[in-house]
């Protein structure tokens, strides 16, 4: 067997080692009949030309954020709402574990489209990095942040009163530094690793959403594995939830040190006090009605369920 397995980062961060660990323990496994191939990002194009090349079989597996796929699967844009799961990281990882509306009724959405999502996983919590200080919602007003394309996360961000531009994030250092955008969000390991602290004067601790990608396969391709493999898979991709856990735990711990301590571009950390993350809370619950009503095919059905399942977690 020769698998191809996209990721949307590089060498060193948290999807590419990912691949490179299922990679290996499926080669071990299989006493050597399983390899896999993984790809770096850029090598084959955006993040929303790996979609494509994952709905055609080109690739076999890929690491893919509900990010870039909602003008297709509407409903996966339920990772775009703000303030929706729980702070905790290790929390919202059992809720994606666990969720009965994400690994069943939102895999058969996005089945419809020629992708199995195996598993959901957070890469950390986001936080919000710009050229000022941000800490009160009126500070977004006219803001030019930039957000992947999913048009969910556009609409959240004009919910603060900015200015959303979608891109890939292989042009988002530039763009930073040239002024394009003055912002943006990310689990803090990618803003380190991407060096995006270095042209952004402000980090503000806002744990406003999780970062969750998913272990995707083609679905007709899944299909057509014989039984045994098709286990084999399934257990490596369960086995891989405790381990990504852990790694992007270590590394956003490293990276906020890193950032914490470059004194070459300092950035200013910006805490939230209650109040002020309460404004932010404000402004984002609407963004949920115009889920159910406007962006869900559903009737805001698997929002309602994962919103119970939340609720029960906590
Ligand atoms: O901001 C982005 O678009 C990128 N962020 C992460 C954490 N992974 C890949 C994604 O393309």
């Amino acid at each position: 067997y020769n698998w191809k397995f996209v990721t949307e980062e590089v060498e060193g961060q948290v999807q590419y080692e990912y691949a490179q660990e299922f990679a290996k323990r499926m080669n071990e496994k299989s006493d050597g009949a399983v390899n896999i191939d993984v790809y770096e990002f850029g090598g084959l194009g955006s993040e929303t030309n790996q979609v494509e090349q994952l709905q055609s079989g080109t690739v076999e597996m890929a690491v893919m954020s509900p990010g870039f796929t909602g003008n297709m699967v509407k409903e996966g844009q339920i990772f775009a709402l703000q303030f929706l799961f729980p702070e905790s990281v290790e929390k919202t990882q059992n809720i994606l574990n666990d969720s009965e509306a994400l690994n069943t009724d939102l895999r058969e959405l996005y089945e419809e489209h020629s992708i199995s999502p195996l598993s959901f996983w957070s890469e950390g919590a986001m936080q919000w990095t710009a050229s000022k200080e941000i800490s009160e919602p009126a500070d977004f007003e006219n803001f030019k942040m930039r957000t992947q394309t999913s048009p969910l996360i556009l609409k959240s961000y004009e919910a603060y009163g900015a200015d959303p531009t979608p891109m890939s994030w292989s042009e988002l250092y530039t763009a930073l530094d040239r002024g394009t955008v003055e912002g943006q969000e990310n689990p803090i390991f990618f803003i380190g690793d991407a060096s995006f602290n270095e042209v952004q004067d402000y980090m503000t601790m806002s744990n406003h959403n999780n970062y969750v990608a998913m272990t995707t396969v083609n679905t007709d391709w899944y299909a057509g594995l014989d039984e045994e493999m098709k286990t084999m898979v399934d257990e490596t991709v369960t086995e891989m939830q405790d381990w990504v856990f852990e790694e992007q735990k270590k590394q956003n711990e490293e990276y906020l040190e890193t950032i914490k301590n470059d004194t070459e571009n300092p950035t200013e950390i910006v805490e939230l006090s209650d109040e002020q993350r309460e404004a932010f809370k404000e402004k984002a619950e609407p963004v949920r009605d115009f889920y159910r009503s406007e962006v869900s095919t559903v009737d805001g059905k698997v929002l309602d369920k994962l919103i119970e399942e939340i609720n029960a977690a906590e």
